[in-house]
């Protein structure tokens, strides 16, 4: 059984970390100033907060975006149970005592939703113990915060008790980002990247570039904070945001709740971007003393000036900013963004004609409101006022309704309120406080038939099979309201705006607009929040992974490069079109073998497309000519010792921060990936777990790839910054033609590939 100490009440919690932000917050005044000199101009917020994080101390040169690689020092490291236990295998092996840095674990991805919280929590817990305990007792021995299954969504647990303005965090997860709706530069990283922190070293990034969002009027009737970003998506598209941060500024950004912000910021990773922030303002101090933190409002307001971008960047946003979006709240549209990609918008008043033309089944099956993008107590509040409205009218919902709070003390507050009452008025689930749907986490009765089918949700993403595993479930992304609206109505093409609803007497009903407090009047509460803080001395804490263990497995090092090129490789899949790290390394059900490296191999490239079938996990083995499963053609050549290669599209990895996706080639022995262009996180994760990521220098030579070649890298041994590489390829008539291929690994970097991974590399340096 899983025995968690726990800390009573939440208004008897002090603030967590206080000193350390005290710490951040006295250097400041003179980081600043530095910056100031070297950069000789006003500063962006981002540039702020990153300045004043340098691993090295007050600034000395200005950095160049896009081009430096600078080393920070992040405050905090957050992980979720699905990514934590490799990062905290890894962690293992780096013979450290204690984190350097405050960290927490966070309980929520593995708890699937079926009938209900109660039940849905004890089944996760007895199918999860084993790795929940493991969790929990490296927590306690490296000194590191846990937070146990069922206390919530990592990223609201994180913004309701860590985040503050101007600090700086990493998470292993790719939404870590949320923390920007408290004023933070907040980055989602692989395990490997945390490992480096919680052991005490710099934390490597390349400077950024800078995205500006002014926004100016302010939100009304059905638009929401959602809206904001739904409309940033669908401008910038997937990987528009790639190597920027997003500032966002203006009257419009002001008058936005802090959760509201905290939306924008958590879905800025759909677009790639390295992180999104918004400046110190009330907002955020209305939120710092609703959720017990006056103390931090203390400490801000005293250097609040540092805390937001320079008056002059903003009011000439174009001579700061490498580009520079305006939105206009006033006549932002309530927008429905899919199916298959968050990217893809469509205003509500477009639906009808968009869903018809290409054929999206119009009838709503499920409607979900939650993750860690939506689920607030605002959220909840201005959802319910829509259920409230339809349960007043006599409306009889047609899709079926589903919701999970942000945390317990979303939950708690909510219940205390009526809020869930209400939900429950119209036959709501209402499934744990977690990830659940939103990570196929979901069993959802009748998946497995296939059929095509609608739902709306309030999630962040809405790749195939994300989150039902049906490929044939056409999801999409819209507000909390809007889920609510659309599910009663149980239409994808109704505009609550301007369509009505027929009640049970017949008579025709039209909603009003949503409402709902951004913060409950009567304060937070909650009565066990889920905590439990580790030893002080935690040398004693036993560990265990068992050896015969399907869940959990001992990591060993990869092997160092031999130092000779490579030569005679195949190709395991040339993948085609959108290959995220849901294609790569799937979730739902594979989430069980995230401790594994072995196991969770199995799924390894499964839901890419072979470009040259159109089918997914179905490609040829070179050796024998016969087509087999991705995962088992990979093992038939890593058994003989046979180099492989894997070909991939544009933003190839984009999505989550997973190092899954990395490792699992790694492990059967894929040297290198080469695509059209990465997401940062998988970028980055393939270069730190010891493998080749390297891009074509002309993309069409993606083209010039066939089934049945051979790869021979030919000056591998001279791999250096900045130096193109070469790749032969040996056609199966003989005939060879030669590419180049573009890289982005710094001196740094190479030696990680040399020394078979980062990892390897901090282990030579320990002994
Ligand atoms: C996701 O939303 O895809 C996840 C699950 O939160 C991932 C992390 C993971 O794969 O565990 C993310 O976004 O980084
Ligand atoms: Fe969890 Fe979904 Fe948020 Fe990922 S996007 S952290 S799975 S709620």
């Amino acid at each position: 059984m899983l025995k968690f100490r726990i800390i009573e009440k939440v208004d008897k919690m002090a603030v967590f970390d206080l000193d350390m932000i005290k710490a951040v917050y006295e250097k400041y005044p003179s980081r600043i100033a530095a910056a100031r000199k070297v950069v000789g101009r006003p500063l962006t917020l981002t540039e702020k907060i990153l300045y004043a994080h340098l691993w090295d101390g007050n600034a000395t040169i200005a950095h160049e975006r896009g081009k430096s690689y600078v080393d920070f020092a992040p405050d905090r490291v957050t992980m979720q149970d699905a990514t934590a236990q490799m990062a905290l295998l890894q962690f293992m092996q780096a013979g450290k005592k204690k984190v350097a840095v405050p960290s927490t674990v966070h309980c929520d991805h593995l708890i699937q939703a079926k009938v209900g919280a109660t039940a849905d929590l004890q089944r996760s817990l007895n199918e999860n113990n084993e790795v929940f305990n493991f969790l929990s007792s490296i927590s306690n021995k490296y000194g590191i915060g846990f937070w146990k299954p069922g206390a919530g969504i990592i990223h609201q647990v994180m913004l309701e008790n860590y985040a503050f303005p101007g600090g700086m965090m990493i998470g292993t997860d790719s939404h870590t980002v949320n923390g920007g709706g408290l004023g933070m530069i907040a980055i989602g990283v692989g395990g490997a990247d945390a490992v480096d922190v919680m052991a005490g070293m710099p934390w490597e990034l390349k400077f950024p570039k800078l995205i500006g969002v002014k926004l100016t009027g302010t939100l009304s009737g059905w638009t929401s904070a959602k809206d904001v970003i739904l409309k940033v998506a669908e401008i910038l598209t997937v990987k528009g945001g790639t190597g920027a941060v997003v500032e966002y500024f203006g009257d419009g950004a002001i008058s936005l709740s802090c959760t509201g912000k905290g939306t924008i910021c958590n879905m800025g990773a759909e677009i790639g971007a390295t992180t999104s922030t918004f400046g110190y303002d009330d907002s955020m101090r209305r939120y710092l003393n609703a959720t017990g933190r006056a103390d931090v409002v203390e400490l801000a307001d005293q250097i609040a000036e540092h805390l937001t971008g320079d008056a002059d960047v903003y009011a000439n946003p174009d001579n700061y900013f490498d580009q520079v979006i305006e939105i206009n709240l006033s006549t932002l549209e309530p927008h429905i963004n899919g199916p298959f990609t968050p990217d893809r918008g469509t205003p509500v008043s477009k639906m009808k004609a968009e869903a018809t033309v290409n054929g999206w089944p119009l009838k709503v099956e499920w409607g979900l409101i939650g993750s860690c993008t939506n689920s607030s107590y605002e959220d909840m509040a201005r959802a319910a006022s829509i259920v409230e409205q339809a349960v007043a009218h006599g409306i009889t919902p047609k899709a079926e309704f589903g919701i999970n709070p942000g945390s317990e003390q979303v939950r708690y507050t909510i219940e205390r309120d009526g809020i869930i009452a209400t939900f429950e008025k119209m036959g709501t689930k209402v499934f744990t406080n977690a990830c659940g749907p939103c990570i196929g986490q979901w069993d959802r009765e009748g998946a497995e038939k296939q059929e095509k089918n609608t739902i709306v949700h309030s999630f962040n993403r809405n790749f195939s099979k994300r989150a039902d595993g049906n490929p044939n479930t056409h999801a999409f992304v819209t507000s909390p309201e809007m889920v609510a609206a659309l599910a009663i109505a149980g239409r994808l093409d109704f505009n609550p705006i301007t369509d009505t609803l027929i009640n049970d007497k017949g008579e025709e009903v039209k909603l009003l607009p949503p409402k709902g407090d951004e913060l409950p009047t009567k304060g937070f509460d909650v009565e066990d929040p889920g905590y439990q803080s580790p030893a002080e001395d935690g040398s004693n804490v036993e560990v265990i992974v068992k050896p015969d263990s399907s869940r959990l497995q001992l990591l060993e090092s990869f092997p160092a490069w031999d130092g000779q090129n490579i030569r005679g490789a195949k190709l395991l899949i040339k993948a085609k079109g959108k290959c995220t790290t849901d294609h790569i390394s799937m979730a739902g059900p594979w989430l069980r073998y995230r401790g594994h490296l072995d196991n969770i191999s199995n799924n390894m490239l499964i839901g890419a497309e072979n470009a040259f079938n159109g089918k997914a996990n179905e490609v040829v083995n070179q050796l024998t000519g016969a087509t087999g499963e991705v995962p088992a053609v990979q093992r038939a050549y890593k058994a003989l010792g046979i180099p492989s290669i894997v070909v991939g599209d544009h933003n190839y990895g984009e999505g989550s921060s997973r190092e899954h996706a990395a490792m699992e080639p790694r492990h059967l022995g894929v040297l290198a990936v080469i695509v059209k262009s990465f997401a940062r996180i998988h970028e980055t994760n393939l270069k730190k777990q010891g493998m080749l990521g390297l891009t074509f220098a002309n993309e069409e030579d993606y083209e010039k790839i066939l089934e049945d070649d051979t790869f021979n890298f030919t000056d591998l041994t001279d791999f250096a910054p900045g130096k193109l590489l070469t790749l032969e390829i040996v056609h199966a008539d003989g005939s060879t033609e030669e590419i180049k291929l573009n890289h982005t690994y710094n001196a740094q970097q190479i030696e990680w590939f040399k020394a078979g991974s980062a990892l390897n590399l901090i282990k030579l340096q320990e002994n």
